[in-house]
């Protein structure tokens, strides 16, 4: 079962930082949608629980250079 989380990001400027950590989300195993959106700095995941946790989302977030946040 899927589930969804909105993560706040730190750090985007422009539209080029979407798509780095739409890309450095989706390589992880388990994440089955990811949209992030400049404006609102929030990234809104898709993911399977049983294969990716929120901690590797937050790791791969900070990996790309931004700052998790936190869920909301
Ligand atoms: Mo745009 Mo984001 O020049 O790190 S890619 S600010």
């Amino acid at each position: 079962i899927n589930e969804k989380v909105a993560v706040k990001i730190g750090g985007m400027t422009c539209v080029m930082c979407v798509k780095t950590i739409e890309n450095a989300l989706k390589k992880l195993d388990g994440i089955v949608d990811v949209n992030v959106n400049l404006s609102a700095e929030k990234a809104y995941i898709t993911y399977n629980p049983k294969l990716v946790a929120i901690d590797d989302i937050k790791k791969a977030i900070e990996d790309a250079g931004y700052q998790y946040l936190g869920i909301e």
